[in-house]
């Protein structure tokens, strides 16, 4: 099909933290090279995107931070916005999902699939906060994971073993709002009924996107419509979100991946007057560039979405990448185990070409693919800088030695094989870029940009014009030989600026104040041409197009990365520990069996072969008693003697290391994990009772 326009979308990044480098590789990235390249073809095309504010994960932040949600996407939404205009990210617009316009545009949408009788009503039952007056999505239930006894396990997820879960499953579930016990209570939610559009699904994709969309994605949707499709819940109980439009929904919001895809429409409609052109017509080409999880809502259900609403058109595309791991181990914004595009923009700065390199080159294409820090230093400095940034500055170099500065005539009657050849490169090139690019392989594309550079590396080599220059005295007539090398070499410069623009848009500037052209030589028709740099033109000095990256510079990031990740990990510990959940509630009956007295440490001693417990002597007042406690690495012994403890007296006594313990003295572990003895505050007589 002909298309006369093309809207591209990449996928709203949560506005609850910023972006890292996965973001860029899986998604951002290959999507602005695809924006820039339509645009050098002088194509229609939008490029929009935004924050999604929405959802649970905002929320938690919030929670997290004692802040609100709005706060949250607030700071996060020009965090993310700054972090992707700074990269060169040329989205037309980078709207957000908490916008009026959004909020009209969603609730529009939903409002008419409700007109139309589309959703199912249900009620179901869902935990409820009694305390906090709050349905509680899975997140926000904390219990003991069943398969690793996490006592900090998600009702979906354990973050410590990776298991999926249920409220259900866990044990001892508690409301992180209030640590009240949930309570299951009914619900009403409107159902979209996904079951009712496989046939059109299975025709739409599995028989019509077969030979057209990526094998990962093809493959993802293939399995979802196998295993048949369930009504999909479309709103949720939370003050959060955009407002479930109909009168007898007081507290209901959409489910954030019912809005969500909405906000490519409503970013659009911000955009520009004609919106509808790329939202309702069948001549516009809709380009959806996702990661892979999020496949699924983007390939059947925001379509299903759009089918059930009938004004809008499908995607074309959906070419979803793979996940980018760092340094062998996989991205994780909990962890702090990510490289942070913000931070990247600090330590690199004016560098962000590299990254577009390295993250291109080095894609997530077909299969989840690494980044490390040395293959970003051997990537930069033994393509950009030995073979691109070399070309060009050799190509610079020579021309202002060898003709004055200025380009030199091309004498066509003394072409050579490889004049010819190198001629044909650069035909070739053009065509290797674009099919690459118009396929989404655009890791492909860029080896063609760059085997380019090589080949006119080599050309010149064979040609060695320095050395000719030297047989100018005798042979003057050499100097056309001369005037063919520099010339071809100059063109081919020319031409790596607007096959390598899409990829590298702040060097192709570079470049083109090197040359002193304007933009309108990047525009696609002009790549495969000879004639870019006219005869007799005079071209600036040139300037180093990259540099060379340190091993320094190397370790310091590779440390950075382990550094914020074990800083993460105890910050994590510390709020585990801080934050341990209160235990299942127990009634004073259950309290009044504990006696709990104030006892003086006598005598203090390790208890030898062990690392951990020492064996203390203690005046209780009614008697004297042995007490064997594991404070020996938090405590000297002699430094406690004196000190007044709590005792659990009638603990029954145990044998430990064949020293009988008989009672337990309380310790609190504070958020450094550090042991504290809980004592009176004021010296008070042994034995006393605790209550
Ligand atoms: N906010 C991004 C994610 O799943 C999600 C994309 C929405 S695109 C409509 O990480
Ligand atoms: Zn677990």
């Amino acid at each position: 099909m002909d298309y006369n326009r093309i809207l591209v979308t990449a996928a709203l990044p949560y506005a609850n933290g910023p972006i890292h480098i996965g973001h860029l590789a899986g998604c951002f990235l290959p999507a602005d090279i695809y924006v820039r390249y339509q645009r050098a073809q002088k194509r229609d095309i939008k490029f929009v995107c935004g924050s999604d504010e929405h959802g649970v994960p905002i929320t938690i932040r919030a929670r997290k931070e004692g802040t609100t949600p709005q706060a949250i996407v607030d700071k996060y939404h020009k965090m993310i916005g700054d972090s992707f205009n700074d990269m060169g990210i040329s989205f037309d617009i980078y709207s957000r999902t908490s916008s009026k316009g959004h909020h009209e545009t969603a609730q529009a949408f939903f409002k008419k699939l409700y007109d139309d009788g589309i959703f199912e009503e249900k009620e179901t039952e869902q935990f409820y906060d009694e305390e906090a007056k709050a349905f509680l999505a899975d997140r926000y239930i904390i219990g003991t994971c069943p398969v690793c006894g996490n006592e900090n396990a998600y009702g979906d997820q354990c973050e410590k073993c990776g298991s999926s879960l249920s409220p259900e499953q866990l044990k001892n579930p508690h409301s992180a709002l209030s640590s009240s016990i949930p309570v299951k209570k009914k619900t009403k939610h409107w159902y979209f009924p996904l079951n009712k559009y496989e046939d059109f699904l299975k025709e739409w994709i599995v028989e019509g996107k077969k030979d057209e969309w990526k094998s990962n994605v093809y493959g993802q949707c293939k399995s979802w419509l196998d295993n048949g499709l369930q009504p999909r819940a479309m709103t949720r109980d939370s003050n959060w979100g955009v407002p479930v439009p109909l009168p007898n929904a007081e507290g209901k919001v959409m489910y954030v991946w019912f809005d969500a895809p909405i906000g490519y429409i409503s970013a659009t409609k911000e955009l520009t007057p004609q919106w509808a052109d790329y939202w309702q017509k069948e001549d516009t080409k809709l380009v959806h560039f996702i990661g892979k999880d999020n496949i699924v809502f983007h390939c059947i259900i925001f379509p299903s979405m759009l089918k059930a609403h009938g004004d809008f058109i499908l995607p074309d595309n959906v070419p979803a990448n793979e996940f980018l791991n760092i340094e062998g181990d996989k991205v994780s914004t909990s962890r702090n185990w990510a490289v942070w595009v913000h931070e990247y923009l600090k330590d690199f700065p004016e560098q962000q070409d590299i990254l577009r390199y390295v993250l291109c080159a080095n894609a997530p294409e077909t299969k989840d693919n690494d980044f490390t820090w040395k293959d970003f230093q051997d990537r930069n400095n033994s393509e950009l800088v030995a073979i691109f940034g070399n070309f060009v500055n050799r190509t610079f170099v020579l021309m202002h030695k060898l003709c004055e500065g200025r380009v030199p005539p091309l004498h066509e009657d003394i072409l050579d094989e490889q004049d010819k050849a190198i001629i044909q490169a650069i035909k070739d090139a053009k065509t290797y870029v674009e099919q690459n690019i118009e396929n989404y392989k655009f890791r492909d594309a860029l080896y063609e940009v760059i085997d380019l550079a090589r080949k006119g590396n080599k050309y010149m080599q064979e040609k060695e014009p320095w050395i000719v220059a030297k047989t100018l005295a005798d042979n003057p007539e050499n100097q056309m030989k001369i005037d063919n090398c520099m010339h071809l070499c100059l063109q081919l410069t020319a031409n790596l600026a607007i096959l390598a623009n899409p990829f590298m848009p702040f060097t192709t500037q570079k470049m083109l104040h090197m040359m002193k052209v304007v933009d309108k030589m990047l525009e696609w028709e002009n790549a495969g041409r000879l004639d870019l740099l006219k005869v007799k033109y005079p071209l600036r000095a040139p300037e180093l197009l990259f540099k060379k990256i340190e091993d320094e510079q190397v370790k310091e990031q590779v440390d950075k990365l382990h550094e914020a990740s074990a800083a993460s990990k105890q910050q994590a510990e510390q709020e585990t520990k801080s934050s341990a959940p209160v235990k299942e509630e127990i009634v004073f009956d259950d309290f009044a069996k504990l006696d709990l007295r104030v006892g003086t440490i006598l005598h203090a001693e390790r208890v030898p072969k062990t690392d951990k417990l020492m064996k203390i002597e203690l005046d209780m007042g009614f008697e004297k008693r042995t007490v064997v406690s594991g404070i020996a690495q938090h405590f000297e012994a002699e430094a406690i003697i004196g000190k007044q403890v709590t005792v659990v007296a009638n603990l029954a006594p145990r044998k430990m290391k064949g020293i009988e313990s008989k009672g337990m003295i309380l310790m609190a572990e504070d958020a450094d994990g550090k042991l504290v003895f809980v004592s009176p505050v004021q010296q008070t007589a042994p034995g006393s009772e605790v209550r």
